[in-house]
């Protein structure tokens, strides 16, 4: 695809630093750079090789030559480059007046500026990413924890798009038998034929679901979850909070009713990024600041995607505990029973006569004793155990795992239609359901303003 216009933007963050760079892609590029820069060897950037940085000043010609600043221009020829165009980057300093300043006499010279994540999209619309690797660009820059960043990478490099095209291939290959038995219609008598159809369509069916069973882990990973730390007064919530993020974030004092808003942190626990919500203990009082801190704590408890229930084992349970073990019948909880180094009155055995089914990990927060295991519990309770991040591709996009949902249903149809010996023309169409779904995904079956709402999420000069 050729584009008319050429795009410039300030690719790095806004902020000083050691270096900022001004991205221009388009054909106008080359000129352009030949406009603005001077090396001292006096060598045009039309005439540098391509895949070079050279060293000069920018320029503004229309004021006297006045040096705006001291840069390194990388020079890269289409078709081998990010967007597929020809591309300049400047490597200026580090600033938003210097760049600002080159990046308005870029403009001046013909080009406009990107929309955000423009770039990208002329990658993709030129061939050069699938719809999921451009997706993988941006997920890759907000991911929040190192497995985040693998599974963008792997996605990057197209693992899964082979995946998603593999089974696109094998669903098409289906389709084209099951028209041709549309063209001859004699054919669809054949009832072994049909019995190998079935065959072929519950297999792309289970491969299809494998990859569909990835999707809430590897949401759950970039997105990461909701954490409310909850319990009684005084039980060590706020402890709890410091100790797993590692600094002084709440106020800990050895006075009940201490904290009274709920304070957010995240943190990285096996590879899954909490945002872990302090809360105001839970009890009745008569503080009206308290009450409404209470309040809260219900309201964060009920938007919460795994709660930790804390309990003091040096006291006896009272309501606002029953209360809790009441709830965790029924939720996703940990229950923590903490202040085992003072004398024990309440003992695991406790919690478990009324939640069962739960884990129960005994801790002393101030010495980190216990940490392990609550670590493991964590990980077990929000992915069953280690996360399995192997040969196969993780979906972490929710696009991604609605189109597989598509797919998976159209695909599901198609089988029904087969079992009850339906016309194959109405099974074709059910597969056709199917493979406009992973389409979808790698970008061969989407729209213009999904491409435009996929964009628009990006950062500027991306
Ligand atoms: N002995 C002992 N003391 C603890 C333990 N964990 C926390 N504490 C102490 O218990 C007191 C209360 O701790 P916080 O973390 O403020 O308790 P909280 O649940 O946030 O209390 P509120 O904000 O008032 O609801 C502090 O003095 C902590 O040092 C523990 O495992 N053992
Ligand atoms: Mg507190």
């Amino acid at each position: 695809m050729k584009f008319h216009d050429t795009i410039a933007a300030i690719a790095t963050a806004r902020g000083e630093a050691g270096i900022g760079i001004v991205r221009v892609s388009g054909s106008l590029a080359l000129p352009i750079a030949a406009e603005l820069f001077r090396s001292p060897r006096g060598v045009s950037p039309t005439e540098l090789p391509t895949h070079t940085l050279t060293y000069g000043h920018v320029i503004d010609t229309t004021a006297a030559d006045e040096v705006i600043d001291e840069v390194l221009l990388g020079v890269m020829h289409a078709p081998r480059t990010y967007t597929g165009e020809d591309i300049v980057e400047f490597n200026c300093h580090g600033g938003i007046v210097p760049l600002t300043a080159v990046l308005n006499l870029i403009v001046k010279n013909g080009a406009r500026i990107a929309e955000p994540g423009e770039f990208t999209k002329r990658a993709f619309l030129n061939g050069r990413l699938d719809l999921a690797q451009a997706e993988a660009v941006a997920e890759l820059i907000a991911s929040k924890t190192d497995l985040s960043r693998k599974i963008a990478i792997d996605v990057l490099a197209g693992k899964l798009s082979e995946t998603v095209n593999r089974l696109s291939d094998r669903l098409a290959g289906l389709l084209a038998e099951i028209e041709a038995s549309i063209d001859f219609p004699e054919e669809d008598l054949d009832f072994m034929k049909v019995e190998a159809q079935l065959e072929t369509a519950r297999t792309i069916q289970a491969d299809l679901t494998t990859l569909l069973e990835t999707a809430d882990e590897g949401r759950l990973i970039t997105e990461g979850v909701n954490v409310a730390i909850l319990g009684k007064p005084n039980v060590g919530k706020s402890s709890l909070l410091n100790a797993l993020v590692g600094t002084t974030r709440a106020i800990v004092t050895d006075i009940p009713g201490t904290t009274r808003d709920t304070i957010e942190e995240t943190v990285n626990i096996g590879g899954i990024p909490l945002k872990l919500i302090d809360t105001a203990g839970i009890r009745q009082t008569d503080d009206i600041v308290e009450q409404h801190g209470v309040e809260r704590s219900k309201a964060v408890r009920d938007r919460a995607e795994l709660l930790l229930l804390l309990f003091d084992a040096s006291q006896s349970l009272n309501d606002a505990d029953l209360e809790l073990l009441q709830i965790a019948r029924s939720a996703p909880a940990i229950l923590i029973l903490n202040k085992i180094d003072l004398p024990v009155v309440t003992a695991p055995m406790a919690l478990l006569t009324h939640c069962p089914e739960k884990c129960v990990v005994e801790t002393v927060i101030p010495e980190r004793k216990g940490f392990d295991k609550l670590k493991a519990a964590i990980s077990e309770e929000l992915l069953g155990g280690e996360l399995r991040i192997g040969e196969s591709p993780i979906v972490t996009n929710a696009r991604h795992q609605e189109a597989l949902r598509r797919a998976s249903e159209g695909l599901g149809y198609a089988i029904e239609s087969l079992e009850n010996g339906m016309p194959p023309d109405l099974v074709a169409v059910d597969l056709r359901i199917g493979l406009d779904g992973l389409g979808a995904i790698v970008g061969k079956t989407t729209t213009e303003d999904i491409l435009d709402r996929i964009f628009s999420q990006f950062c500027v000069g991306k």
